[in-house]
Parts: structure tokens; C-alpha cells; sequence
């Protein structure tokens, strides 16, 4: 049974599933696969428990069989023996049980790490957009930590309890009745008030997680906002802001432990109490002969592992609450519901075609609150689409809409004549690459980044012509490490228009039919965008392109050209078309190009 290993993989379970609003029975289901091992602890634990309590029995019947009736023969080997067989069987079982358990907590706490990381990840847009990072850390770590040590210590102890109990108390009924029920008449007393305290310190340990969590968010933005913190010198401001969220932490932490503070001696002195009155009642039946010396020495025992135990019931109760809570905030993320990548009745054996039709679309985020409001037209497979637009316009918004991160809320999108929502999210992204308006990049390797979206192994000169098209690849040159430089934690160690073009590579490496960039030329100078630019005409070619930018010159070669003003169309159509009429175009235009006439002036003239 020792030799038992952790299996390699634990059992599957589908844990968004399992998940129940009633505590008890979801970790019930935690449990699941694991639950043989489980009761081999608790087995273990019977028996070794079985062997400590036939120790005091054996006292007895050395005391009274033995040395007062003077028999000191093979008799007293014989008992000898026996001690230390059941001291072997004791320790032996002990450990295997605490082994077992431990082996069930680390095998469940496992799989539920594992899969919290994979839902997490499987989670919409707009999960993550409410919900705090902090926050999903703290219940990825701290509270699946929590759940460990329930299944590890609480439970099991639990269970230990219960099983002492019960082996020691049928021992002490058939030494004593009276005596049985004497050592026992303060236990419901000791549990009432676990209870009540359990309740207490529920609530207290509840608030203290979630204020831990608050300040792990807070450390967290302050870490990854480190630049804009020193940038405005607001160090002072954010040590005050995380001051007083750590102030609250300790309050809450004061108020908790004062719950276990107060809990703790009351408990104690309860079990103590019950403790002396027995021995003290023992003590005079065995002076007045009602009981044998052997017995009252073997009660004795005997009142020890009952109160004991039943002294760490209220400690266990009380932590078992911990576990409880974090339970529940565990089970909060894993009851979200995933986004479905694979659902839509209509997936193309190919790839699209790359036609897409807005009608009458509208879309909000919250409720009464739309960023689109009757969008209308139709892109060509092929065509390059240019959306324009002041600030919040609802850019961004639309070109979401297009990989489904976000659904429509009103009208309908097409794409190849058939409703967006029909086509499953997975096959969607694989048709379209968007570079984001604000580049992630992850702490790896340049190459490891450009080859993000593809999955596989790429000839490095594919990933060198994506790299030249993006305009990157002289300076990923110029990098000792060339295409193995690392990228430092959110591509600092980049500047930001090395960032977008590192990030305009990588989606187009993975050659979608649809191509999204969200400003991706916004960082970059315009000699640079110009270079961008070029190498892009000759791909966007064949593929249905969504280009944002501010630059009338990175708009004026697009099939359309869409000006939003508050989540509508105000303008649409060619750049011939648009310059020649009255509106927000011409104005831009005008700007733009009177800023580069005089330029070109100055510099003539320098
Ligand atoms: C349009 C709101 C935003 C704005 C409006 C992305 C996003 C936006 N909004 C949300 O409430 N939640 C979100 O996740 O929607 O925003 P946009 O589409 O980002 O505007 P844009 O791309 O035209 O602007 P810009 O600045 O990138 O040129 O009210 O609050
Ligand atoms: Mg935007």
C-alpha cells in the first residue's frame, strides 16, 4: 500500500459539470476518482486508531491480570509483545493514512489547477473584461491552496475524529457505563460552540480572502502600470491606495484571528473541565472500589483520545469553513460558462471567400448603451475596407465583432451570405488575423512570438518574409541574438512600433483570408508605415482586408472608405469620392495635407 505512486495523470472530470451550488456535494464530486483512495485513508486510520485504543485495554489487563495477581511469567513476555505489535500497527497505519490522504488532496488539487487554467482561458471577452486579474490569480492559487489542505488535513481529521469517537467511546462503555457517559456530557456542549464559531469565522476568513485579493489586483496593476506610476510620480498616491488596502487586509485579519482567539480557550477549558470531572469521578469509584485499578488507568487513556480528538473537532469544524469559502469562490469561476469554439452548424470544408455584409447592425456592451448603431454595407471578397473615425467611434467595436469576440446585438453580419453566428468561433479565427490596437507579446523568443499563431514548425524563411513584409526583419537583424532575442515581459525590452510590427508579422504568417489591423500603424513613423504599407498591397491582395488608421495617406488606396462618428456611418466610399464632398473626410484631408505641404515648404526652404 506505501508503494503506491501518485498516478501520472489524474482521472478526467469534467469540472464545469461537477460543479454544485450545495459545498458538500460538490467536493463530493471534486472527490471523484479518488474517492477508493480516500476511504483507504480512512480505513488505515480505523485501524490504526483500533490498535491505540487495544493498548488501554491491554493496560488493563496488565494491571489487573497480570501484576496484581502477581503472575510474572511467559505471561508478561506475551504482553510485552503485544504492546509493541500494536505501537507497529499504530504507526504503521497512521502514516499510511496520512500518506493516502495527502496523495487524494495533491491528485484533486492537481486537476482542478490544471483545469481552472485551461476554463479560465476558455472564458469570453466580456468575462474577462469584468472580471479583475488579481482576483483570478488569488483563486487560481490561494484558494485551490485552501481546498488542498481541506482535503489533506480537514476532512480526513474529521473522519478521525469521528472514528475515535466512536472505537474509544464502545471501549469506555464496556469498562464503565456511568464513567462512559460522565467523560462524555460536555462534547455536545464543545460542538455547539464550533458551530457557532464556525458560522463567525466563515464570514470573517470570506471577507479576509476577497481583501487579499483586492490587494493582489492592486499589486498587480501597480507591477504591470509601473511605467505610468513613475512617468506621473504618483508613487506616493499608489503606496497611500495600497496602504490603506493593506490596512484593510489587517483588519480583517485582526478581526479573524480575534474569532479564533476567542474560539480557541473557551474550547480548551470546556475539554479540560470535562477532562478533571472524569478523572476526578474516576478517581473515587476506583478509591471506593467500584472499579479495578487496571480499569481506571485504562479510562484514563481512554478520556484522553476522546477529548483530544474531540478538542481538534472544533479547530477542524472551524477550518473546514475555510475550505468551504474557497470552494465556493473556486466553483464562482468554474460554473462560468465557456465560449463554445466549436458550436455553428456551418463550417466550410475550405477557406471563406471573404465576403461580408453589415445589415443593420447594432451592438452594445451594456444594456442602453450602444457603441453601433445601424451599420450597413457590403465588402467584396478581396476588397480593402478603411474605417475612420474620431476616438470611440466604435472602430474597434465593429472589427471585434468580425472574429465573434463579441456577437452582434442587433441586425446581422454575413460573411459568404451566411449568418456570422452560424460559423463555429474556432474555424472564424482561423480565418481571420487581427492585429490588435494594443500588441500583447509574450516573454518568449521574437521567433516564438512571429510563429504564435500557427502551431507548428516554420521554415525560418517563411517567418523571415512575414518579418520583412512587417518591416521588422532588419531590426530583428540588428538584435545579437537575431530572432532568438527575448522579448521582455509585455515586449518592453521592444519599442512600440517594433511591437506592432512584430505583431503585424505574426498574423501574417499565419495567412488568414481575412485581415483586421486595428491602428496597427500608429506607432510607427511615416517612412516606416510607408515601407509597411507597400509590402501589405501586395498581400492584402486576394484576402478581404479591415484597415483603421488615422493617416489619410494608409486609406487612400481602400475600396471603402467608412467614416464613424458615434458608432455610425456618416461617411462612405472611395477617397475620390470622399475628398470631393463637404465633411469630416475633407476636413482630415485638408489638415493632413496643409501640415505636409508646409513641411515640405520648410525644408525646401531650409
Ligand atoms: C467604442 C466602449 C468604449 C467606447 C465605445 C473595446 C471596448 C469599447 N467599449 C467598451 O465598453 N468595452 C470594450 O471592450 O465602446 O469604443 P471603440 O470601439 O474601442 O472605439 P474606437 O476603436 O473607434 O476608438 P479609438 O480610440 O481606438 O480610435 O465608448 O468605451
Ligand atoms: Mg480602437
Amino acid at each position: 500500500m506505501l508503494s503506491l505512486k501518485l498516478k501520472s495523470n489524474p482521472p478526467e472530470l469534467d469540472l464545469h459539470k461537477a460543479v454544485s451550488d450545495n459545498r458538500l456535494l460538490g467536493l463530493w464530486r471534486l472527490m471523484s476518482g479518488y474517492r477508493w483512495l480516500y476511504l483507504g485513508a480512512a480505513v488505515s486510520l480505523a485501524i490504526a486508531a483500533t490498535s491505540k485504543t487495544l493498548t488501554f485495554m491491554l493496560l488493563r489487563y496488565l494491571v489487573d491480570e497480570v501484576l496484581t495477581k502477581g503472575r510474572f511469567g511467559t505471561i508478561l513476555l506475551w504482553v510485552a509483545l503485544g504492546f509493541i505489535g500494536l505501537a507497529l500497527f499504530e504507526g504503521t497505519f497512521s502514516f499510511t493514512s496520512g500518506r493516502l490522504a495527502a496523495m487524494t488532496a495533491e491528485g484533486i488539487t492537481r486537476r482542478l489547477r490544471n483545469y481552472l487554467y485551461d476554463h479560465i482561458q476558455r472564458l469570453s471577452f466580456a468575462y474577462h473584461a469584468k472580471m479583475a486579474t488579481g482576483e483570478l490569480i488569488q483563486r487560481s492559487t490561494s484558494d485551490v491552496d485552501a481546498l488542498r489542505r481541506f482535503f489533506s488535513d480537514q476532512a480526513i481529521g474529521i473522519c478521525r475524529v469521528f472514528l475515535l469517537f466512536a472505537i474509544n467511546f464502545t471501549a469506555l462503555l464496556d469498562l464503565n457505563v456511568t464513567l462512559a457517559l460522565i467523560s462524555t456530557i460536555a462534547i455536545p456542549l464543545v460542538l455547539l460552540v464550533s458551530l457557532y464559531f464556525f458560522k463567525r469565522i466563515s464570514k470573517a476568513y470570506e471577507a479576509f480572502q476577497e481583501q487579499e485579493a483586492t490587494l493582489s489586483t492592486t499589486l498587480q496593476e501597480n507591477l504591470s502600470g509601473v511605467r505610468v506610476v513613475k512617468a506621473f510620480a504618483r508613487q506616493n498616491f499608489e503606496m497611500d491606495k495600497f496602504e490603506s488596502d493593506n490596512l484593510e487586509k489587517f483588519k480583517r485579519g485582526k478581526h479573524l484571528v480575534l474569532m479564533n482567539a476567542l474560539f480557541w480557550p473557551l474550547s480548551d477549558t470546556l475539554c479540560g473541565l470535562q477532562m478533571i470531572a472524569g478523572f476526578l469521578v474516576g478517581a473515587l469509584m476506583a478509591i471506593d472500589g467500584t472499579i479495578s485499578l487496571g480499569t481506571y488507568m485504562a479510562y484514563i487513556g481512554l478520556v484522553g483520545a476522546i477529548i483530544f480528538p474531540m478538542r481538534s473537532l472544533g479547530r477542524l469544524i472551524v477550518q473546514m469553513s475555510t475550505g468551504l469559502v474557497s470552494y465556493q469562490r473556486v466553483a464562482k469561476i468554474l460554473k462560468e460558462e465557456r465560449e463554445p469554439l466549436q458550436e455553428g452548424n456551418h463550417q466550410p470544408a475550405g477557406n471563406v471567400k471573404g465576403e461580408l455584409a453589415f445589415k443593420n447592425v447594432s451592438f452594445e456592451y451594456e444594456a442602453d448603451n450602444p457603441v453601433l448603431k445601424g451599420v450597413n454595407f457590403l465588402c467584396l471578397p478581396g476588397q480593402m475596407i478603411a474605417l475612420m473615425g474620431s476616438t470611440g467611434s466604435g472602430k474597434t467595436s465593429l472589427v471585434n465583432l468580425l472574429p465573434r469576440f463579441y456577437d452582434v446585438t442587433g441586425g446581422v453580419i454575413e460573411l459568404d451570405g451566411v449568418d456570422l453566428r452560424q460559423y463555429p468561433r474556432r474555424y472564424l479565427r482561423q480565418q481571420i488575423g487581427i492585429v490588435e490596437q494594443e500588441p500583447f507579446l509574450f516573454s518568449r523568443t521574437i521567433r516564438e512570438n512571429i510563429t504564435y499563431g500557427v502551431g507548428r514548425d516554420v521554415p525560418q524563411i517563411e517567418i523571415e518574409a512575414a518579418a520583412q513584409a512587417a518591416a521588422i526583419h532588419d531590426v530583428i537583424l540588428s538584435f545579437p541574438e537575431g530572432y532568438n532575442t527575448l522579448v521582455g515581459e509585455r515586449g518592453v525590452t521592444l519599442s512600440g512600433g517594433q511591437k506592432q510590427r512584430v505583431a503585424i508579422a505574426r498574423t501574417l504568417l499565419k495567412d488568414p483570408r481575412i485581415l483586421i489591423l486595428d491602428d496597427s500603424t500608429s506607432s510607427v513613423d511615416t517612412e516606416t508605415e510607408a515601407a509597411i504599407r507597400k509590402a501589405l498591397e501586395h498581400l492584402m491582395k486576394n484576402r478581404t482586408s479591415f484597415v483603421i488608421a488615422h493617416r489619410i495617406q494608409s486609406v487612400m488606396n481602400a475600396d471603402q472608405i467608412l467614416v464613424f462618428d458615434k458608432g455610425e456611418i456618416v461617411q462612405h466610399g472611395s477617397h475620390a469620392d470622399l475628398v470631393n464632398q463637404p465633411g469630416i473626410y475633407r476636413q482630415i484631408f485638408d489638415i493632413q495635407t496643409r501640415i505636409e505641404s508646409e513641411v515640405e515648404k520648410e525644408v525646401a526652404s531650409a
